[in-house]
Order: structure tokens, then sequence, then C-alpha cells
């Protein structure tokens, strides 16, 4: 009998279906906008379900470079902490959208790292209102997703919660084709 597989990255790295203010994890990543002054969207609904406190550290902190990220408490969330990371917005994709894209996520893993949370889950960054394609965001997010995994065994779980079937089912077809170009 073989001892059971050590955890790799692809099993710390869970695809579900769901309304991510609902979802128990250390961290929750939000959707923001620059100004971090709450908006639609998923941004709304955390700062509705989390309440006044987190609003309040949002106005502290005096906004958000595109491609950055920001940590408050999460409030009445089921998290620790809430990553407000700031998507670029589509403008085609000659204006460093994917570049941009990136960072965002490089930026939401170092604070998780920083501050030792060991769950993170993450909407679709960007691919809502701010209408980057999600076939084009979808490699994006789950290769920083595969590479802060490897580089922080503390990495727990790691979830990508999509918002409808279509979404979720971009989001196996992309891991299924990393998976197979590995
Ligand atoms: N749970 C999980 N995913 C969700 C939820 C939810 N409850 N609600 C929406 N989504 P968006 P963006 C999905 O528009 O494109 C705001 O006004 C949604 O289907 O929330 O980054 C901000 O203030 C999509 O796949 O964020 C900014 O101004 C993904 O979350 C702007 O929108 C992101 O959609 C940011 O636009």
């Amino acid at each position: 009998m073989t001892d059971a597989p050590c955890s790799t990255e692809t099993d710390r790295l869970v695809l579900i279906r769901g309304d991510l203010t609902t979802v128990a994890a250390d961290a929750l990543v939000n959707a923001a906008n620059a100004s971090l002054r709450g908006g639609g969207g998923l941004d709304g609904a955390m700062h509705r379900a989390a309440g006044p406190e987190m609003r309040a550290e949002c106005l502290k902190m005096r906004g958000c470079p595109t491609g950055e990220a920001r940590i408050t408490g999460a409030g009445r969330l089921p998290a620790r902490q809430v990553i407000h990371a700031v998507g670029p917005m589509w403008r085609g994709g000659q204006h460093g959208e994917h570049a941009l894209l990136a960072s965002c996520y490089r930026h939401a893993f170092l604070l998780v790292q920083a501050h030792g949370l060991r769950t993170v889950a993450f909407p679709s960054l960007s691919t809502g209102l701010y209408g980057f394609p999600i076939e084009e965001a979808a490699p994006i997010a789950l290769r920083a997703m595969r590479e802060a995994l490897a580089r922080q065994p503390a990495l727990e779980r790691v979830t990508a919660v999509l918002f409808t079937d279509a979404d979720l089912a971009v989001y196996q077809r992309t891991l299924a084709q990393l998976d197979s170009a590995r």
C-alpha cells in the first residue's frame, strides 16, 4: 500500500460555483475599484454583508491603484480579513490589462502571506462590470493561484468562487488545459 499523496498545488486549489459572501475562509478577496468606496457587483454585496466597520476601514485607506490590493477586517462576513483587489477595466486588451490582472492576484497573495492566512477565496476579478473576457482572465487567475500554492507551503486552500455555471465551466476547462500542458 502506498502512502496518501502529499498535498499538491492541485489538491489545494478548489473551484466552486457560489456566492463569495457566504464562503468561509481566512480571507475573502473583493473585486474593488480604485476608490475603495464600494460599488456594484460583488463589491456592493461584500459591503452590504460586511457592514459599516469594513466600509470605515476602506475609507481610511485613501484608495488603491489598479493592479494592487489592500487588506481590512471582514465585519460580519465569514472571514478574518477581506483583501480588496483592484482589477483593470477592459479597454480592448492593449492597455496592459493582462499584466495588471496578474499583478492584482500577486498582490493579494502577498497580503495572504504577510498576514499568515491559510485559506483564501477569490472571485473572478475584473470579469463582471469591468468586462475582462473570462476566457482570457481564467488562465491568469489560475496560474497565479498555482504559483502561490507552490511558493507558500503554509497556504492550505485557495478557492475560486465562480458566480455562474458558465464561468465555472470556463475555469474547469482552463485548469484541465493547464494541467495537460505540464
Ligand atoms: N460571489 C461570487 N462572484 C460574484 C458575486 C458573488 N456574490 N457577485 C458577482 N460575482 P464584478 P469587476 C462575480 O462586477 O468586474 C464594482 O462596481 C461576477 O459574476 O463584481 O472586477 C467595483 O466597485 C464576475 O464574474 O467585479 C468596481 O467598480 C466577478 O464576480 C467594479 O465593479 C467580478 O464581477 C469591478 O468590476
